[in-house]
């Protein structure tokens, strides 16, 4: 028998909205007309996984930390900029209470992330740039000094958490990538691996996922590629070997395993955005007086707390992001 014990920081199933639920049924249903959806009894537009096994956490260890050939950068300096006006998240829950929907849409898929393959690991920089580059990660690391820094991470579903990711800057890479003038937005993929990720077998989703930020975004200084968290190199269920990490968006702009990044004039349109639009929009600025078109967004439930605590305009980072979007006018700025 399987006896569930939630601790008391869990979220119950109805705490928080699963972005996976509501598939947009228009895209739903063309899909289906063209044969590509297999409807199962069980399936309710992304209802797969609501089994047990979504609560039956059972912590699986982070590979040795020695075996990654980035190891010796860690633990990186801390840059003391970032500050905290709350308690860093415990590692075990920041590290096993995921969303990484190649390998499935519950929580829990820590140990079926395990079997992608980090190494070797490579980068294309493409599109408008000065000149296209293929990069082996390693390499990069090698030419690129790590720091750490402390940030807030607030998902759409209103959970969040506070962890100490370790990387270097977004702008760091742009500037190796020498955009030309015309390119206006950066499109960033994440890889296609269906054998290796069976989330991704889940055709009526858009894969692989994508993600995009204006050129502004992209270079403004809080804008960072984590290649790690808690002072050792990144474990693949958060993203390894490097993810975006914007700290004033919902969490869903913040895409794992990157592998391209391509410089456009043409806006991206993004996993989420593709999938609903009307919920999921490119700017995703946290915003607690914009609610979701389901669910408040006033308050969030930080990892492992058992009270709510206030949502903050840009999750706490107005004062650094908000002239960015002054000039912008008649755009959902926040969903
Ligand atoms: N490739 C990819 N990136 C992704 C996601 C995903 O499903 N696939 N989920 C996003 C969402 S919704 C959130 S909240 C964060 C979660 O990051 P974490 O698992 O490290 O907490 O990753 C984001 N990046
Ligand atoms: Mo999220």
């Amino acid at each position: 028998m399987l006896i569930k014990l939630r601790k008391r920081w869990e979220l119950k199933e109805n705490q928080t909205t699963s972005e996976s639920v509501y598939l947009n049924r228009r895209s739903f249903l063309k899909k289906a007309a063209l044969g590509s959806v297999v409807l199962s009894s069980g399936m309710v537009a992304g209802c797969e996984e609501q089994s047990a096994e979504a609560t039956a956490a059972t912590p699986v260890k982070t590979p040795l930390s020695s075996l990654d050939p980035s190891a010796k950068y860690y633990p990186a300096t801390r840059n003391e900029s970032y500050k905290l006006d709350r308690e860093l998240s415990l590692e075990e829950l920041a590290t096993t209470y995921n969303n990484y929907y190649e390998f499935g849409s519950s929580k829990n898929i820590h140990a079926k992330a395990q079997s992608l393959s980090i190494r070797p690991w490579s980068i294309v920089i493409d599109g408008m740039v000065e000149k296209e580059m293929n990069l082996d990660i390693d390499d990069l690391f090698s030419k690129i000094e790590f720091e750490e820094r402390l940030y807030r991470h607030r998902c759409v579903e209103a959970w969040s958490m506070a962890v100490p990711w370790t990387g270097f800057p977004l702008r760091k890479l742009v500037e190796l990538a020498q955009p030309l003038s015309s390119a206006k937005y950066l499109r960033m993929e994440t890889f296609n691996l269906p054998d290796v990720a069976t989330g991704q077998k889940a055709h009526w989703y858009p894969w692989p996922y994508i993600e995009g930020l204006t050129i502004e975004e992209a270079t403004h200084d809080l804008a960072f590629i984590a290649t790690g968290i808690y002072g050792k190199p990144m474990p693949k269920q958060n993203g390894a070997p490097l993810r975006l990490v914007t700290p004033w968006k919902y969490g869903f702009k913040s895409t794992k395993a990157i592998i391209k990044f391509t410089f456009t004039d043409k806006r991206p349109v993004s996993f989420w955005e593709e999938i609903q639009g009307s919920e999921y929009g490119f700017w995703a600025n946290v915003n607690p007086e914009v609610p979701h078109a389901r669910w408040s967004q006033a308050t969030e439930q930080p990892l492992g707390k058992s009270e709510r605590v206030p949502t903050l305009p840009f999750n706490g980072y107005a004062d650094e992001v908000a002239d960015l979007y002054k000039s912008i006018k008649g755009e959902r700025l926040f969903t």
